[in-house]
């Protein structure tokens, strides 16, 4: 969770016309930009150097920056979205990366993985089976993590949630949130666990960068709990995010 770098997309206008589950209302692409704004601006407040690349109008969904690559142990690697419209989005990822990592390494053809099923923890990689990611994608995931010298353990996004990470994040090292059904899996044995308050489950999408926990707003209990436990905690807008199905965790890839 300490980490010295961001990278961001800005929302493009076609933000309008992402990716959701049911038929909810658009997002606002000018309020979007706004909430977008207040996130860099929160990032870099942690210390974190972040690079905000370019909107890309023919990519609706690239704002969710996490999805299409992972920086993990000094490399990046460029995944495979498992939604058709952003497949995409890899080819711009990869130009950017470029520029800032010297190991960039493409994931092999054969399967998917989205990033959003990704938890890194101080000890592994927790990866998700899910609609987007599937066996060949991860067990191509799996080799090249093991290069890198990260072990990589294999549990099950839950089917009502998008991402793995819809109902999980980091709090430190050793410690995870999470919403109940995710907690009583038991893909988080032999972690701490912070439990998400019932009725807050969409709270459970937050983030640890450096010393400062950002948690989406609207979610009282969570923030108290937190609070309580010591976590300096900042509450910021996602309101346009969620009608994407995407929260704090997807828009910026962190190392
Ligand atoms: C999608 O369905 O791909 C986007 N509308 C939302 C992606 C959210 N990303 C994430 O949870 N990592």
């Amino acid at each position: 969770f300490r980490f010295s770098h961001a990278v961001t997309r800005q929302p493009g206008k076609s933000v309008a016309h992402g990716i959701r589950d049911g038929a909810g209302p658009d997002p606002d692409s000018g309020a979007f930009l706004r909430e977008h704004e207040a996130y860099v601006q929160a990032l870099r407040a942690t210390g974190a150097e972040v690079t905000v690349l370019e909107p890309l109008e023919d990519f609706p969904d690239s704002v969710f920056v996490e999805d299409p690559a992972l920086c993990v142990a000094g490399a990046a690697i460029i995944l495979r979205p498992g939604a058709e419209s952003r497949f995409g989005e890899r080819d711009p990822m990869r130009r950017a990366l470029d520029e800032i990592f010297t190991r960039v390494i493409d994931l092999p053809e054969g399967g998917f993985v989205d990033g959003g099923d990704i938890l890194v923890t101080g000890r592994e990689v927790l990866i998700g089976l899910s609609a987007r990611t599937d066996e060949a994608g991860v067990a191509q995931l799996d080799r090249i993590l093991a290069e890198l010298g990260v072990p990589l353990r294999i549990v099950q996004t839950p089917p009502e949630i998008l991402h793995f990470k819809t109902g999980c994040g980091l709090l430190d090292a050793e410690t995870i949130f999470a919403t109940a059904p995710l907690v009583r899996s038991g893909c988080f044995d032999g972690y701490e666990v912070v439990e998400c308050p019932e009725g807050e489950e969409p709270a459970a999408n937050l983030i640890r960068v450096n010393d400062t926990v950002f948690l989406a707003k609207g979610f009282p209990r969570t923030a108290a709990l937190l609070r309580e436990k010591g976590y300096a905690v900042t509450e910021l807008s996602v309101a346009e995010a969620a009608k994407l199905d995407g929260g704090l965790s997807c828009m910026s890839l962190r190392f």
